[in-house]
């Protein structure tokens, strides 16, 4: 069967890179990309399908994936933790509320979901370092809330009316593409363009916080490889740990300090993102995801160092 994928919130870090991604893959015409942002901003996405959808409002979700015939729907509009916690109403109206209604119509319409949780669906009580794939899930920021809920959510939708759901716990994405939109781990990308620009960071996460992270184009795969894996082979449908690596930002700017000698780092610590940080795992165990799916990355902190540079180099014209 010809797949016809809509994305959500597909102008996000994510979303505009995956549209493009899968395009590529499933053809220009098969994937429908869709955002509350009613201008698709010049040059993003580079062409191709868009349509407005407010994720909180049913019928628009509706009238587009009935409108194109759509039969797997990527939902990744949402309001990320940092955010989240100056917005937590509005993290709750779109993360849950957002997420209900995209499973309802694919409930209705057969359609297939992937939605992303993160490693803040875990919390302080979770075990911290090489956290396992199913422990205490205790969250204390509001959009960990949404995202524990999330994965509860889609279990049940599959479980109880057989909708195809599917999704990882994404550690935080370093890109190029697009700026991230309001987290806490949006730091490992910001370092990269203050580095090439200034040749000095200041971090509002402290040394020796470790979080796991990602390169995008392994998220990217990780999420189109879930989708077409084999249903009988997967028994943690909705919330894979993967990671990549973990590091804390001295680390970071170790490994930066490799290609730009005269970079250096200091610290003005933001006591909300530090202290959701602190509630977040060291380091992920994703040996559920490896075993069920066949999950692997292919790049490490060195690798991804020197690709972004590369990239960052070109984009920002240096
Ligand atoms: P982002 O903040 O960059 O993009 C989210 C997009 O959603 C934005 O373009 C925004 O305009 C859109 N949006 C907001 N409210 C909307 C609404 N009511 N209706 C429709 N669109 C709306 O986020 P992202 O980084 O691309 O993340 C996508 C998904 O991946 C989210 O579920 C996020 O929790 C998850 N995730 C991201 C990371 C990461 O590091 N980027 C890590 C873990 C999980
Ligand atoms: C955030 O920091 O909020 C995201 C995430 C890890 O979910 N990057």
């Amino acid at each position: 069967m010809t797949k016809k994928i809509l994305i959500t919130g597909a102008l996000g870090q994510i979303g505009t890179e995956l549209t493009v991604s899968m395009r590529k893959h499933y053809g220009a015409d098969n994937v429908i990309a869709s955002d509350i942002i009613t201008e698709v901003p010049e040059g993003a996405l580079k062409g191709g399908l868009y349509e407005v959808v407010d994720v909180v409002k049913p019928d628009q979700i509706a009238s587009v994936v009935k409108k194109y015939n759509v039969n797997q729907i990527v939902h990744l509009a949402a309001i990320l933790s940092a955010v989240g916690e100056a917005k937590p109403h509005l993290a709750w109206d779109v993360n849950m509320g957002g997420l209900f209604n995209v499973l309802e119509v694919a409930r209705e319409t057969k359609a297939a979901v992937f939605t992303p949780s993160s490693i803040a669906a875990f919390g302080p009580s979770t075990p911290p370092d090489n956290t396992p794939q199913d422990t205490l899930q205790r969250p204390t920021t509001m959009y960990g809330v949404t995202k524990v809920a999330g994965e509860l959510l889609c279990d049940y939708y599959f479980l109880k009316y057989g909708v195809d759901t599917r999704g990882v716990r994404f550690p935080g994405l370093i890109s190029y593409e697009a700026l991230p939109g309001g987290g806490t781990t949006d730091y490992a990308v910001h370092i990269y363009y203050d580095a090439l620009k200034h040749k000095r960071y200041t971090s509002y996460i402290n040394k020796g916080t470790s979080m796991d992270m990602m390169y995008m184009p392994d998220a990217l795969d990780a999420i189109m490889h879930l989708m077409e894996a084999d249903p009988n082979k997967l028994i943690h449908r909705n919330a894979f740990n993967v990671t990549a690596m973990s590091f804390d930002p001295e680390v970071l700017a170790a490994e930066i300090k490799k290609h730009i000698p005269e970079f250096i780092i200091g610290y003005d610590v933001d006591p909300v993102r530090q202290r959701i940080a602190d509630s977040w795992p060291n380091s992920l165990d994703d040996s559920a995801a490896r075993m069920e799916w066949g999950w692997s990355p292919k790049y490490n902190l060195a690798s991804m160092t020197t690709d972004m540079l590369a990239k960052l180099k070109i984009k920002l014209a240096l």
